[in-house]
């Protein structure tokens, strides 16, 4: 029989942000608004107007939604740490997990709060997860332990077969979680991360990410997103519904079978506050035999921010380095130098005992850098075989290329050689590439001036070949040699006729470390 369903009085998806939707602020409220935006780096105002339980579009390939999975998926635990957390972002987070959880596979949700400092996160937040229809424990940390050591306690006190660990301010979009688990049921030492949509900062709107892209880095070790290249393409067939391989993940949204967890090691608990260990755990988990994939078909929003609310006991820059010294000396062997001496002020930084580390790596027999970059980062920033890492001299002057601006499009200098890394670092690659980070020498007219692009690998313009008998950097395109700087511009070099003179020699120096340290 058909009843008649009367018309709800107010209408769903008709709130602030529902459906995703950006909020905007009136005019009259922007100041507060500003003030606001401080406490967590985001528009707070914003989250406060949206309901804990907002709806979102499913931004989902068509061939995701109509995917079937097994019932029988192993059971998860979502651990979730924060540090001074916003109570709408956070709350959203536990929501959406709840509301677009298979009830059977989530076992719980662990909050772990980082040393914080704010009222409402203590016994106002027992009380309310309480109520909740999933378990939701809160744990805490004795003192401010950073991200690492936080989601360590998170994943020891928590028992689902997976764990699956977001950032305290995310949202999980309908179907987020099945193609996760399925992933790790077919082969446990597969690692999972979704995509990673972005929710404003701004507006709270949500906005899918894309399937195109994936995980790399560059010197400094900053993680990165590039474009997933075409033999990851091709390997999937085109099938963009199938996970994606990726070299290294974001960091703050993977699920992870708990024995493997601990098989390959964890985290570093030697690394401090934030940053690094979404690297480490990516090379560590390729070196040691493990997969690392973006599944396509699982969609979570995280709010991106600008710059970070909260303190870095120690400093900023200390407590980066000495994480990032830490990944480099376990796990990048030789190829650690393209991090040091683009960035030579790491290595005065102390990093700590890495012995267990170590002793890790041989007992999982660990695969060498060398294998990671080859076998599963082909057009990684550091090239795999080069013929020469340090500076470019010229004969004539004895002053070096310098990469001034370290930016893109930026023209080439000329000066005094200091001899310490950082702008005056250049490699040569196998590929006759002449690099610094993701940068290529270029250079795109007879007689031009020499730039920096962005590296295309398509050889033209970026193309150089060395003679290390005569000294000559030619560059192939034009067929012209690189000079030192002409008369009309004393600091920029370009490309001349070639004529034997000393202004057009080069001396690539292939420096090792303890020549500049
Ligand atoms: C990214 C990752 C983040 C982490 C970081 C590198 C994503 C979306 N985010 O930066 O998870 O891997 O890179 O370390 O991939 N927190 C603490 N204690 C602290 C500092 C932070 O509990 O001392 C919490 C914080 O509240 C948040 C999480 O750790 O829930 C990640 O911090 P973030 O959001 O500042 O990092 P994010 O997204 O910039
Ligand atoms: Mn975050």
């Amino acid at each position: 029989m058909y009843r008649e369903v009367p018309e709800p009085i107010q209408k769903p998806h008709e709130g602030p942000g529902e459906m995703g939707k950006p909020v905007v602020i009136p005019k009259e409220e922007q100041e507060k608004m500003k003030e606001m935006f401080k406490i967590n780096q985001f528009n707070l105002m914003a989250s406060e107007l949206i309901a804990l339980n907002r709806s979102l579009p499913d931004v989902r390939l068509e061939g995701c939604k109509t995917k079937v999975y097994l019932d029988n998926l192993p059971t998860t635990s979502v651990v979730i740490v924060f540090h001074n957390e916003a109570w709408s972002t956070l709350l959203r987070t536990v929501h959406s997990v709840i509301n677009r959880s298979p009830r059977h596979m989530l076992e719980e949700i662990v909050l772990v709060d980082d040393a914080s400092e704010r009222d409402f996160l203590k016994r106002p937040l027992e009380n309310y997860v309480k109520k909740l229809k999933v378990p939701v424990h809160v744990i805490r940390m004795e003192q401010r332990s950073g991200l690492i050591r936080a989601r360590l306690k998170g994943a020891a006190a928590s028992k689902g077969q997976v764990i699956t660990f977001l950032d305290a301010h995310c949202e999980c979009t309908v179907g987020w979680l099945e193609p996760l688990l399925a992933r790790i049921k077919a082969d446990r030492r597969t690692v999972v991360c979704p995509i990673i949509d972005v929710i404003s900062d701004d507006t709270f709107e949500y906005m899918a990410g894309s399937d195109m892209t994936y995980g790399g880095f560059n010197w400094k070790l900053n993680f990165r997103w590039y474009p997933v290249p075409q033999r990851e393409m091709d390997r999937r067939k085109g099938d963009r519904t199938l996970p994606v391989r990726t070299p290294t993940m974001a960091g703050g949204l993977f699920s992870i079978d708990r024995d493997y967890f601990q098989e390959i090691g964890t985290y570093d608990a030697g690394m401090d506050i934030w940053g690094g260990e979404n690297l480490e755990i990516s090379f560590r988990i390729w070196q040691c035999g493990g997969t690392l994939e973006i599944v396509t078909c699982s969609h979570v929003g995280h709010v991106f921010r600008k710059a970070t609310p909260y303190t870095f006991p120690g400093g900023t820059g200390q407590i980066i380095n000495k994480n990032n010294r830490r990944l480099a000396e376990v796990w990048m062997d030789e190829f650690k130098n393209f991090f040091y001496i683009i960035s030579p002020g790491v290595t005065k930084v102390d990093y700590g005992d890495i012995s267990s580390r170590l002793g890790l790596r041989r007992k999982l027999q660990c695969k060498p850098f060398s294998w990671y970059l080859e076998n599963v980062y082909p057009d990684s920033q550091i090239p795999r075989h080069y013929f020469s890492l340090g500076e470019i001299r010229n004969v004539e002057t004895n002053q070096c290329l310098d990469n001034m601006a370290r930016k893109e499009n930026e023209k080439v200098g000329i000066f005094n050689c200091h001899g310490m890394g950082g702008n005056q670092v250049f490699s040569y690659t196998a590929n006759k590439e002449i690099r610094t980070d993701d940068l290529c020498l270029d250079v795109s007219k007879l007689n031009g001036p020499v730039t920096m692009l962005k590296c295309h690998h398509l050889k033209g313009n970026q193309l150089w070949e060395y003679d290390p008998v005569k000294l000559t950097l030619l560059h192939v395109n034009s067929n012209q040699c690189l000079d030192k700087a002409t008369e009309e511009d004393s600091q920029v070099p370009s490309i001349r006729d070639c004529n034997g003179s000393r202004s057009q020699q080069w001396l690539l120096r292939n420096v090792t470390l303890p020549e500049i340290f």
